[in-house]
């Protein structure tokens, strides 16, 4: 037993220079920190980040009240709680919720989350163990190494110069026997894509944002800079997209519109379905986050039927690491796989509650940064300690990205002869979805 003695906040600054919340926790022997990301292609249904919105200061971005409530009200209820009770401090910070949509929106998911995190960190620290020894009370012996989705090339709202709908794409350097080789192979073909490009802006995830005149350009770009480095497209190197949908759904006609074949389309759900499925062979896409907007569920559901064995389907607007939209999700076999970022819940025992959920339902769970990030590197060891096998945390490139993918080094460096990298294996999906998918032998 460890007793939580004083918890304090600050506003911080996170990689898009906006104001985001540090909390530092001290217990008698003890302190530790955790810093909160943010997202800028936000799901409607995830817990809400308080802002001040006082325009005066940061356009009304800043978090003084998030701020103010970590040392105010939670620090009034967890204060004296066991460092080693997570579930028990988790549950306090869910019941300050008095928010009539349950979404932290009075108390603020930045607030609860950065205590949240400092409590796994206090526990680890005490128990002498790394923080991905510590934070799956079922397997305190992890050693499965995740395949790092890197963002190489961004559009979307991440990055306006690309002029291109779809927000990410990804490399997924999967055909490799080492986190460390998959990552150096993941660097090579950054650096050989900027060689093409011939320097060119970087978007909010540190992937290039040249001007694009379609969507499929990237593609080709991607396919060009794989081709000129050593390594074989579709054996070790795959595609990874998330078009973030909901982002370019028009609500009012029902209809998405985006840049297809170089003119600007208005398509439907089905549609859509058949321009993603005219790529997943020739530019050898392994998985897509995010096809569909957020509330349509038909469009997704249709499109895990006819493609969820060939190719992973992650739901991250849609499911918002929240179990009561996972459930409805399964239930419909809407996907196969879920995006995990803990600030769309606002807990640590909430994300592994819906870690759960989708790992008994056979589905991949990809742990998440977000596009507004900062130097902490939690989610490097929560992918670790959950053998999640997948992990996106940008390019490789920017600090704030960076760090997890080095963090993965220190880890890969602990483990030494136990770690393991399971490359393709990682995509594989059990039941219900289950079955042999195209790229995997
Ligand atoms: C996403 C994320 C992270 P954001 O859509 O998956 O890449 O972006 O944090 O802006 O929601
Ligand atoms: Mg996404």
């Amino acid at each position: 037993m460890s007793k939580i003695q004083n918890i304090e906040a600050m506003q911080i600054l996170d990689s898009r220079g906006l104001p985001t919340v540090e909390v530092i926790l001290e217990t008698d022997k003890t302190k530790s920190n955790a810093k909160v990301p943010s997202g800028a292609s936000t799901g409607e249904r995830e817990a809400l980040e308080l802002r001040d919105n006082d325009l005066d200061k940061f356009n009304g971005k800043g978090v003084l009240k998030a701020v103010e409530n970590v040392q105010t009200a939670i620090k009034n209820a967890v204060s004296g709680m066991d460092v080693f009770d997570q579930k028990g401090v988790d549950n306090k910070l869910i019941g300050l919720d008095t928010s009539p949509q349950k979404n932290k929106g009075d108390i603020g998911s930045n607030a609860t989350l950065g205590v949240s995190l400092a409590v796994a960190r206090a526990a680890a620290q005490e128990k002498g163990v790394e923080l991905f020894q510590h934070l799956n009370p079922e397997n305190p012996n992890p050693c499965v190494l995740p395949v790092p989705l890197m963002n190489i090339l961004n559009g979307g709202k991440h990055a306006k110069s690309s002029n291109i709908e779809l927000q990410e794409f990804m490399i997924a350097p999967a055909g490799f026997d080492s986190y460390s080789e998959a990552l150096r192979a993941g660097v090579e073909i950054y650096q050989k894509l900027k060689e093409i490009l011939k320097g060119a802006a970087v978007g909010d995830e540190g992937g290039f944002a040249p001007a694009l005149t379609t969507n499929e350009d990237a593609l080709e770009l991607i396919k060009k800079a794989v081709g000129e480095t050593k390594y074989k497209f579709g054996e070790q190197i795959f595609i990874a997209l998330d078009p973030a949908a909901s982002e370019f759904y028009d609500k009012d006609i029902g209809k998405y519109r985006l840049k297809i074949k170089g003119k600007l389309q208005e398509v439907t759900s089905k549609e859509l379905k058949e321009f993603y499925e005219s790529l997943i062979e020739p530019y050898h896409i392994i998985s897509i986050e995010d096809g569909f907007d957020q509330n349509d569920w038909a469009g997704w559901i249709d499109f895990t039927k006819a493609n969820g064995k060939k190719i992973q389907i992650i739901g991250d607007d849609l499911f918002v690491t929240n179990v009561k939209y996972l459930k409805r999700g399964i239930e419909e076999g809407a996907a196969n796989a879920i995006l995990i970022k803990l600030n769309q819940i606002g807990t640590l025992s909430e994300t592994i509650e819906t870690m759960d959920m989708a790992k008994k339902a056979g589905m991949k769970c990809v742990i998440s940064h977000r596009s507004g990030e900062t130097a902490d590197t939690t989610i490097a060891d929560l992918a670790v300690a959950f053998e999640t096998g997948q992990i996106k945390t940008g390019a490789p490139a920017r600090s704030e990205r960076t760090e997890k993918y080095n963090r993965l080094l220190h880890i890969e460096k602990i483990l030494g002869e136990k770690a393991v990298y399971k490359g393709l294996n990682s995509f594989k999906y059990a039941a219900p979805q289950s079955g042999a998918q195209a790229h995997i032998k």
